[in-house]
């Protein structure tokens, strides 16, 4: 039987976390102002002055296949995203899905996304067991770099020309990020790490305007991690949403915007959608299944702040955890 973790280990992991956590937030002054000042309108407008309006796109280095089986047309999409914050209609191809589902499986994901919690998928019971905690995520870092897959979406042409055209800009990377929700049949995570794993109400201000692309790597439905958003919260938001920008609850976001404008979006393995991140968002906590889910990002400026890019020396596995030899060899 495996030990959990003792006060004595445990102390020195959340004071890491705790230090890192807090020099993410210090590392970029400019980011933490924007942050203020983009949570209104006329700063986002402040915010845009001196990017040029362009369409132009830089040119993608792999062009050779698409990943997609279906992307809808750039004028509709970019009409849907003005309306409604969101449009749907993207799928992957089966084969990209499965690589990408292939390498969630044979690399460490993280719990938490803490640093030093990692583990493989298939043993995430022993490292909850070991970590004396249950995840509410399993987040995995340096992913575009680790997965060629995610590395192709993220330079796909379609979605260039799509993040090009909103934001009428040349669209920047900001980030991929890459995670599974883990079902958890009975329990609320507490609220913390919902909040943390993208589970309470919330808009990202990650720049005056960005793009996200969201695809589901599994099926999912509203009893395994659904995303839900609010239909043209990016259009008008009531000003105290507009500055408290998280933790808001369902109920008072259906009385401000309407209950038709709460919207669920379910799916097969490979569908993707994009949205405004300036709508109101959020996935369903997973009650039946484990939801994988992929998130690409464009934005007019990168405060490098949404990259999953760490030192791989920063990153290790939950104390007194032995990955299978099974899925050491997998990583070979
Ligand atoms: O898990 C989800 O569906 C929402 C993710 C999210 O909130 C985000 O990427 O900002």
């Amino acid at each position: 039987m495996a030990q959990s973790q003792s006060f004595v280990t445990k102390v020195p992991l959340v004071l890491a976390h705790k230090i890192d956590r807090l020099q993410y937030f210090l590392s970029n002054p400019l980011w933490l102002v924007m942050r203020q000042v983009c949570k209104f309108k006329l700063g986002r407008m402040l915010y845009r002055i001196g990017i040029p309006k362009t369409t132009d796109i830089p040119t993608s280095r792999n062009t050779s296949a698409s990943v997609f089986e279906a992307v809808p047309t750039v004028t509709s999409v970019v009409e849907a995203l003005k309306q409604d914050g969101m449009c749907g209609g993207f799928q992957l191809a089966p084969s990209v899905v499965e690589e990408i589902v292939q390498f969630a499986k044979s690399t460490p994901c993280y719990g938490d996304r803490r640093k030093q919690l990692g583990f493989y998928y298939d043993d995430r019971e022993k490292a909850e067991q070991l970590a004396n905690r249950a995840f509410a995520i399993g987040h995995f870092w340096n992913v575009p770099v680790m997965c060629s897959t995610v590395d192709r979406i993220r330079q796909d042409p379609a979605l260039l020309a799509i993040a090009a055209h909103y934001l009428q800009g040349t669209p920047v990377h900001q980030g991929s990020q890459m995670w599974w929700t883990f079902a958890k049949p009975n329990t609320e995570a507490p609220l913390k790490s919902k909040g943390d794993a993208g589970q309470e109400f919330h808009y990202d201000l990650d720049d005056s305007y960005s793009v996200k692309f969201f695809f589901f790597l599994t099926d999912v439905d509203a009893n395994s991690g659904a995303h839900v958003y609010v239909q043209g919260s990016h259009r008008w938001k009531q000003l105290r949403h507009q500055w408290k920008r998280e933790g808001i609850p369902e109920a008072e976001l259906m009385r401000t915007y309407g209950d038709d404008a709460v919207i669920t979006v379910e799916g097969k393995a490979g569908l993707g959608f994009v949205e405004d991140t300036a709508c109101f968002h959020r996935g369903i906590p997973s009650r039946s299944r484990d939801r994988l889910l992929l998130t690409v990002q464009y934005a007019l400026r990168d405060y490098k702040m949404q990259s999953s890019i760490v030192q791989p020396a920063s990153l290790s596995l939950v104390p007194g955890y032995r990955p299978e030899a099974r899925l050491l060899s997998l990583q070979r």
